[in-house]
């Protein structure tokens, strides 16, 4: 039986380049001889990706509250680590997942207002021990953030159309959580280039799983 696959989770603020950098370990970690699964929350199964759909683009005139946003945040999560993660670690697959719950922690719970408490008993019941083995926390200047944003040239969606302070502290959240767990968290420099951001993660991942 293959050995279990390594659970690998992409946070930060929004255009900090998570998608990308996400792409880029791919293949460096499928050249190294890994079976790699790229995934993305909310999202990732049929289920989730129409939750996805509900939060981020809801019908006209409904709202969620921080709490209730969370909670489709979970619902999502929950079917996402049901029919896609665990089974992909347990066959040896590394799974990459381009946010997680720290998303939610920093979004709906520190920048929200949703009570952190409320959070970890979510966490507990939807995630329990199969959270992940290491995380990587892209962090940037809200600035930059935004000018690689509006350079997409997208809409914003109802999380990115939040106004600064609600990003700021979601930036914070994030460095906060770093700080809180560092056996887990890596945070890297979002402003270097693509290509040495990469560099930079695949070193934080051979020194914390190994086998780069
Ligand atoms: N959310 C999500 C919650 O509120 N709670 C939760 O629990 C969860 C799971 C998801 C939204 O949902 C919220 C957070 C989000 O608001 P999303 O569309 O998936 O929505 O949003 P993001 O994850 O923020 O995705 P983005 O595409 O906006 O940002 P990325 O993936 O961080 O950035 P990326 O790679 O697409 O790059 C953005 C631009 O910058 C360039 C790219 O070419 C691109 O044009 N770029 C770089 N430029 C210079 N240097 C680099 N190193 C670069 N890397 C990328």
């Amino acid at each position: 039986m293959s050995s279990r696959g390594r659970f690998i989770t992409l946070e930060g603020g929004e255009g900090a380049g998570k998608s990308t950098l996400a792409r880029r370990l791919k293949d460096a970690l499928e050249a190294s001889g890994h079976s790699v699964r790229l995934t993305r929350e909310p999202g990732g199964t049929p289920a989730a990706e129409a939750l996805r759909s509900m939060i981020l683009s809801p019908p006209d005139g409904v709202t969620f509250t921080p709490l209730v946003e969370a909670l489709l945040f979970y619902a999502a999560r929950r079917d996402h680590l049901e029919r896609l993660i665990r089974p992909a670690l347990s066959t040896g697959v590394w799974v990459i997942s381009d946010r997680f719950s720290d998303s939610t922690r920093a979004y709906q719970a520190a920048a929200g207002g949703a009570l952190g408490e409320e959070i970890e008993t979510l966490e507990r019941l939807c995630v329990g021990s199969s959270g992940p083995d290491l995380t990587l926390i892209l962090d940037l200047p809200l600035d930059a953030a935004s000018g690689r944003v509006r350079a997409r040239g997208e809409g914003l969606d109802a999380i990115e159309g939040r106004g600064e302070p609600y990003h700021a502290r979601v930036r914070e959240a994030f460095l906060e959580i770093a700080r809180r767990e560092p056996q887990r968290c890596v945070v890297l420099d979002a402003s270097l280039s693509p290509e040495a951001l990469c560099e930079r993660a695949l070193e934080a991942i051979d020194q914390r799983l190994g086998a780069s």
